[in-house]
Formats: C-alpha cells, structure tokens, sequence
C-alpha cells in the first residue's frame, strides 16, 4: 500500500508571525539582507551571496537581459531561460555581463539628412530625448554630432528641414576617448556643465553614451550585485538534456551562477547532470538544482548531486495547472518548512549549509516574507516580475487598464522545449502552464523597494537583523478563516466599494 502522509499540506496564506522583542537596535537600517547563494563549510561562514534575497524566475515572460540588470542593480539576480537556442541564451547573458553601468550604447541615432520630423519620431518610439547624428545613422559609425530636444521646437520650427544646421557638431562637443574610465567621464560631465558625453574610438566613431542623469541613478544603487570586475551579476537555467554544451556556452558568455531547471528535479538524470557539470567546471560554477517539496529529495540533491542551492515548489506558480493535471505536488509552506528542517539537520550533521529558495506561488509581500521566516534563504518569483516594466513583453492597453502578457513555461506557448518533453507524438502532449495576462505594475526598482521596506520593518518586529536570525527568531501560528477575516478592515466601509445612492 502507498505510504500515507499523517500532514495536510499548507499554504503561506495559512499562518501568521508573532512578534518578538524588538530591541533599539532593532530598526530597518541597521538590516542585511545578504543571503547566501551557494554551499558553504558553516565553520568558515557565506561564501557567494545576494544582497537582496529575490530572484526572478527562468521563463520567457520573466527573465530577459534588460529585467536582469534592474534585478542585479536592486541585489538579486535573474535566471535567464532556457526555453530558447542556447546561442540566443549565452547572447543574453552577454548582454548583462557587458552592461556597463554609465556607458549606454545609443539607440537613437540618424543621419545627417534625417528631417526634424524623423527625430520627432524617433523620439516619441525611443522616449529618449538626445540624438546622435552619424555619418549613415548607424550606431557604430562615425559621430558627426549631437541632437537634443533643446534644439528645435516641434511647433515652431519646420519639421521637413533637415536637422542639419539644427545639432550641435562634434567640433562643439565635448567628448572622451574610448577606454575612459566611469569616473573620469563623469568628471567631464561635471566640469563642462554638460548632460550627455559621447564616447568614441580613434577613428571618431561613437562607440557609447554618458549621461549625468545616470551618475545620481548608480548613486541609488547601494546593493547593486556585481562581481570582482564589476560587472552585474547573472543567472540561467539548464535543462538535463543539452546541458553540457549549453553550460560550456554560457559560462564562455560569463554566467555566474547556473541552475537546472525542472519541474521535478528528484531525478537520477539531475544528479547525473550536477555531477558531470561539476567534474567539468569544479569549483568555478555556482550550480542550482530542482524543483524538490521533500526533505528526502533535499538531502539526495545536497549529496548526490552536490548541489550549491535548491529550489523548492511543484504546482505552486501563478500560471501552473501540474497539480490539476498530474496530482503531483505539496503546499507551498509545508514544502518550504520540511526542506528547512532538513537542510539544517544536514548543516549539524555535516558542517556544510546548502541555501534554499522558494519558488512560485508568492502572491504579496506578507507571502514572501513568510517564505523567508520559514526558512527560505530567498525567493524565486515569476508573476511578481512578469508585471514589471523591465520584463521581455510589451504591454497591452485593456478597458482602460495596462497588462502584460504571462505564460508558463509548461504552456503550449512555451512548451516546445525539453523542461516538459513528455512525449514524441504531438497528440499526447498535455499542457502544465496557462497563457495569461497580469496588470503592469511599473519599475522593478520602485516594486521592489516597497517589498524591501516591508521585509525589513518584519525583520524588526521579529528582532533579527539578518535573515539567519529571522530563520531562527521567528515564531510562527497557523489560524483559522475566522482570523483571516479578522486581519482584513471590518466594520468600516471603503468609500471606493460603496454603492451610489439611487433615488
Ligand atoms: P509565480 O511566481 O508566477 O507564482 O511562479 C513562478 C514559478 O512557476 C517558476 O519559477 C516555475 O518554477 C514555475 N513554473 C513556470 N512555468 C510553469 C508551468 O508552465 C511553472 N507550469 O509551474
């Protein structure tokens, strides 16, 4: 007979932390929320980590290059998906590790017989109000000068004119070579009393853009994630089938941590996959393994496959239907608290602790940062980034309201890659994923600073300082329905929900 659990499975939504003394000490700026990312011996304390326990999941919708520099800026970090060729992946991840924070590439360019009208154009598509005229509009060819929106006035001037005559040309510019460093640029930014310095090679051609606008931004970056060149941080998946190849490519491209990606990662074809790919890079790569919801799976991913983290969740995320269709899976929070407990019998037993993400199902604030008091060193999100401005889709204009468009990586839109390979014949395929829409909530910097504040004013209330202490601070109670209606506004009316009195 099967082995039937004495547990019924429990989501985050089900429980509620206690506060515990919050002592002076005990106030949002004296928080850390570092968080390790990778295996470590206990005795010698955290080896890689992030800055911010938040990272974004590998799916199309989710984890493209411009969402990975946001997310890096703000500490975490993006697994950039693997449901694509792994040249157009390793491109990707290329792009984030060539981001040079300052240094933009320009995306507004024309040429010198381009008409006020094009420039117009170009600025209402690009939403970037400097110009760069070169020599055929290119991006890499030779500066002839530079347009701004100071330059002409869209209702005065006749926009058929060439611009010509109307930007300022190099003679008049000032600019830096080619090799300048952030500093430097900046200093001539500031001296000059100027807004926008161009790069260019010795030939002359316009090689970059600095804008002053961006030395105040980097300023608000104090968690940025870098790594020892300076360079943002990047993660992306793997799956279990061309693994080899794909790994060997993006770490050509300068990947720093790697993770396999499947829905079930209690596998004997994972463990394989982590040992090989540890046998070829050793010690060079951070290597991620899952998804688990037990703690007999934790401990053969952590021995093993010697993994560095696991990731936690099966049937949990927003756009995922596994549990509906195959009755596999486990509540979030129970899944979440069974791994905790045994990744820290196994750090007792063994001296080396292997950090734990939870993944998908995070709905609220009050969602992750439960996660995190139950254990998990940081957390995985999809939907929650999917909503962004930063993330790969564009938005949608529906009944008044903006959207963005969100689908699982088990969805037939996704699906044909190998992370959900189930059959050959195309007419016994089933579908693990919707094709959805979510409202577009903004910038991820201004999302995930709310998120941040919150998590640090509970980290008070529990009096802990780091994550580490909240892991071992926290008291935690389940309740009832009755108290969730409780913890909601009662006995008031919402003036937004009040019906209109009709005579
Ligand atoms: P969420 O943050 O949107 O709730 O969930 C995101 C997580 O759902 C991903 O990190 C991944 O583990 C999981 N996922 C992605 N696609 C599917 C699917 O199509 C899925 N079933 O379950």
């Amino acid at each position: 007979m099967a082995i039937i659990i004495d547990d019924v499975s429990h989501t985050f939504h089900e429980f509620l932390l206690l506060p515990g003394l919050t002592k002076k000490e005990h106030v949002p700026g004296n928080v850390s929320l570092k968080t390790p990312i990778q295996r470590y011996k206990t005795a010698e304390g955290m080896k890689a980590a992030l800055n911010a326990p938040f990272v974004s999941a590998a799916m199309q919708a989710v984890s493209g290059p411009e969402l990975a520099i946001a997310l890096a800026r703000k500490g975490g970090i993006a697994f950039i998906f693997c449901s694509q060729s792994i040249e157009s992946q390793a491109k990707m991840v290329k792009e984030v590790k060539e981001h040079k924070a300052g240094f933009v590439e320009s995306d507004s360019n024309l040429p010198p017989t381009a008409t006020l009208q094009d420039a117009l154009n170009l600025r209402r598509k690009t939403g970037h109000s400097t110009i760069a005229i070169t020599e055929n509009g290119g991006r890499n060819t030779k500066l002839l000068g530079i347009l701004t929106s100071k330059d002409f006035w869209e209702y005065k001037d006749d926009l058929s004119q060439t611009v010509q005559g109307f930007f300022t040309p190099r003679e008049k510019l000032v600019m830096a070579e080619e090799g300048v460093s952030l500093q430097d640029a900046t200093n001539l930014l500031w001296k000059h009393k100027k807004e926008c310095l161009p790069i260019v090679d010795k030939q002359g051609n316009l090689k970059a853009l600095v804008f002053r606008k961006d030395y105040f931004d980097h300023h608000s970056y104090p968690d940025e994630l870098t790594d020892s060149r300076k360079r943002l941080f990047v993660g992306a998946a793997l799956n279990t089938y061309d693994y080899m190849e794909r790994a060997s490519a993006l770490v050509e491209a300068g990947v720093d941590v790697l993770c396999l990606d499947s829905s079930d990662g209690y596998t004997e074809w994972q463990a394989e996959a982590a040992k090989q790919l540890r046998k070829k890079f050793g010690s060079n790569i951070i290597l991620g393994g899952g998804n688990i919801v037990s703690a007999d799976a934790f401990r053969y991913l952590a021995t093993e496959g010697e993994v560095d983290f696991v990731k936690v969740g099966i049937g949990g995320g927003s756009i995922c239907i596994t549990r509906e269709q195959k009755g596999i899976g486990r509540g979030q929070a129970s899944a979440v608290m069974d791994v905790a407990r045994e990744r820290d019998k196994f750090a007792k037993e063994t001296g080396i602790y292997v950090p734990m993400c939870s993944d998908g199902g995070l709905n609220s604030d009050t969602q992750m940062i439960m996660a995190l008091a139950m254990g998990a060193d940081f957390v995985m999100m999809g939907k929650y980034f999917a909503m962004t401005e930063e993330s790969p889709t564009a938005k949608i204009s529906y009944r008044g309201r903006l959207y963005k468009p969100y689908w699982g990586e088990g969805s037939n839109r996704a699906r044909n890659w190998q992370r959900y390979k189930q059959s050959e014949a195309a007419h016994l395929i089933f579908e693990e994923g919707v094709d959805a829409y979510v409202p577009y909530s903004g910038p991820l910097t201004d999302k995930v600073d709310v998120s941040l504040v919150k998590l640090r004013s509970t980290m008070c209330n529990v009096g802990s300082l780091t994550l580490k202490e909240l892991h071992e601070k926290a008291r935690i109670t389940k309740v009832s329905e009755m108290t969730v209606v409780e913890g909601g506004t009662s006995t008031v009316e919402m003036l937004d929900r009040m019906q209109p009195n009709v005579d």
